[in-house]
């Protein structure tokens, strides 16, 4: 099988979240850095946008796509069609964390950004993956991780690495960053990745 490869500018962004995917569950991969959407590249992309995962003639967008078939590939998405579900369901509130923090980065001025971090639309969405690992181990609520403990992994670093993780008491999502933070798998890429902080 072709060794997959990953297209996206060099920073952790959306791309951040296939890749730690690919170092976790060790399936080899290229990083095709660019540092921009150059018109022969745009001919690829189905919605002119990156990340683009490519194997062999199999292109696909859209991040959660990338996730998804990476995880399916890999057995990683749940036993059950409920466990499929739970992860899926906690998968898209981590996604809609990580358009927060894009826009956060990219799109607010200082005072937007000190109106965004009293507001913080973030708390909603880890409160109740706070919740779920308060009476579960994992996310899915079945006897495995999935692909969704993995990202949620992800989105903490993340707003934690922007300063802007909410008030409260996280102490599940803060062991879980532990957990995979020093994982033999993952140790290699966080300490070589992208130093920048979006
Ligand atoms: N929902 C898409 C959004 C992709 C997206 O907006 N990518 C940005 C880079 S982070 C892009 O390609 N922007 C160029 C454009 O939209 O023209 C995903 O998650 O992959």
């Amino acid at each position: 099988m072709a060794k997959p490869t990953l297209t996206y500018f060099p920073v952790r962004g959306r791309v951040q979240f296939p890749r730690c995917l690919l170092e976790y569950l060790g399936e080899e991969y290229n990083f095709n850095e660019v540092k921009a959407i150059t018109d022969d590249l745009k001919k690829q992309l189905l919605f002119k946008q990156i990340p683009l995962y490519q194997e062999g003639d199999f292109k696909i967008v859209q991040t959660s796509a990338i996730v998804d078939y990476i995880s399916e590939k890999h057995d990683f998405r749940g036993k059950t069609k409920e466990e499929r579900a739970r992860a899926h369901q906690c998968f898209a509130g981590i996604m809609e964390v990580l358009e927060n923090c894009l826009h956060y980065s990219f799109k607010m001025d200082k005072q937007q950004q000190e109106k965004f971090r009293n507001e913080n639309p973030i708390k909603k969405i880890f409160d109740g993956l706070e919740i779920i690992l308060s009476q579960n181990k994992y996310l899915a609520s079945g006897e495995k991780e999935t692909y969704a403990d993995l990202m949620a992994f992800v989105i903490v670093d993340y707003v934690t690495n922007l300063g802007i993780m909410p008030s409260g008491d996280y102490s599940k999502l803060i062991c879980l960053k532990k957990h995979y933070e020093s994982s033999p798998q993952l140790k290699k890429y966080l300490e070589s990745r992208s130093q920048s902080q979006v």
